[in-house]
């Protein structure tokens, strides 16, 4: 299929762009100075009908993961020049289906690496230390005496770190355990870091079964793919230590969490932390009423300010390319220079 005519935008008068959730004002009254802008104003995700309907006569579109983008919404909107994702991970774009149309992705990376690492870290520490778990019980008034092994937990300073995934993200969460946690790291991934960033991030490359027998705690942190469906089934739950702790903030489905329940349930490992699920926001009902999962929603990259920096270079790669040609951080850099 060839590409469509691309940018800049040459049409009288100001291009039209999809904003398709509500984002801050500050970043709506940027786009507005190039943009004839609709936005959603609400929380609510738009039907792929929905969105197909209020794409027509879009140059571009501000999404986040909700919205998915694929050959058949593509082809519908033939007007679409530019998708920018507010998220670094970009699974709801057919990718392939973009450039054949000529359509320009973008992503939001490095600006919520370390918020997100940071949040990686509390999660493992939560679940390691059982802070919710001991919560709801001071909360339900039960917390009525000291005792030796209440709410004991895992050790975190000094033990296995294992990382699943060892991008930006991965070595970010590296860091804090090698440098500020005294961990030793160990990381599997398809292509192995340089030696100056393993030396730096304290990161020795295993293999993925090692890694599975020897982390006390293992971080998945690698990208959404169908490759990458179901990484961690019963068969790796089953290789894992049955005291180690599992913490997911990459991407629902890259833990089958049916096989994780049951696992959690016959205390196969000990605990689990889950910022990402299958099908989000429905949770798999068996995780919900299990005591040794700490459970939060989708959150990892929610501080202000990261929020906002992602908001802002999604809009700022659809200005760049609606405007110039151009784009920060595109997924899809081929259709820049057709
Ligand atoms: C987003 C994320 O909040 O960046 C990502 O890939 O998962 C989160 O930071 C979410 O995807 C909304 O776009």
């Amino acid at each position: 299929m060839s590409a469509p005519d691309s940018t800049p935008d040459t049409s009288v008068g100001q291009p039209a762009v999809l904003v398709a959730r509500r984002v801050f004002p500050e970043v709506l009254a940027r786009l507005r100075q190039h943009f004839d802008v609709e936005a959603n104003d609400t929380d609510d995700v738009w039907s792929p009908e929905e969105l197909q309907r209020r794409l027509q006569g879009k140059r571009g579109a501000l999404t986040t993961g909700s919205e998915r983008v694929g050959a058949e919404l593509l082809a519908a909107c033939p007007d679409l020049r530019v998708v920018a994702n507010m998220a670094v991970g970009f699974n709801n774009f057919d990718v392939p289906a973009c450039t054949a149309r000529g359509v320009l992705a973008t992503n939001t990376p490095d600006v919520l690496t370390e918020t997100t690492a940071d949040f990686g870290f509390a999660l493992l520490m939560a679940t390691a230390r059982r802070v919710t778990e001991s919560e709801h019980f001071l909360r339900a008034g039960l917390w009525n005496r000291w005792s030796v092994d209440m709410f004991a937990g895992a050790e975190v300073h000094g033990t296995t770190l294992g990382i699943l995934g060892m991008g930006r993200i991965g070595q970010g969460v590296a860091r804090r355990g090698a440098h500020g946690f005294g961990m030793k790291v160990i990381y599997h991934n398809r292509s192995r870091l340089d030696a100056a960033t393993e030396a730096e991030c304290k990161a020795t490359w295993v293999s993925k079964a090692e890694l599975l027998a020897q982390a006390d705690h293992l971080v998945l942190v690698l990208p959404y793919s169908a490759q990458a469906h179901h990484s961690v089934g019963a068969a790796e739950l089953a290789q894992m230590k049955p005291s180690a702790t599992l913490i997911n903030i990459a991407r629902g489905g890259i833990v089958d969490d049916a096989a994780l329940a049951q696992a959690l349930k016959a205390r196969r490992i000990a605990a689990a932390g889950l910022d990402v699920f299958e099908g989000e926001p429905r949770v798999h009902p068996d995780l919900l009423t299990l005591p040794n999962v700490v459970l939060t929603p989708h959150i990892a990259s929610a501080t202000l300010g990261t929020r906002m920096a992602m908001a802002n270079l999604a809009a700022d790669n659809l200005i760049a390319y609606l405007t110039e040609g151009k784009a920060l951080t595109p997924v899809n850099p081929e259709v820049l220079g057709a």
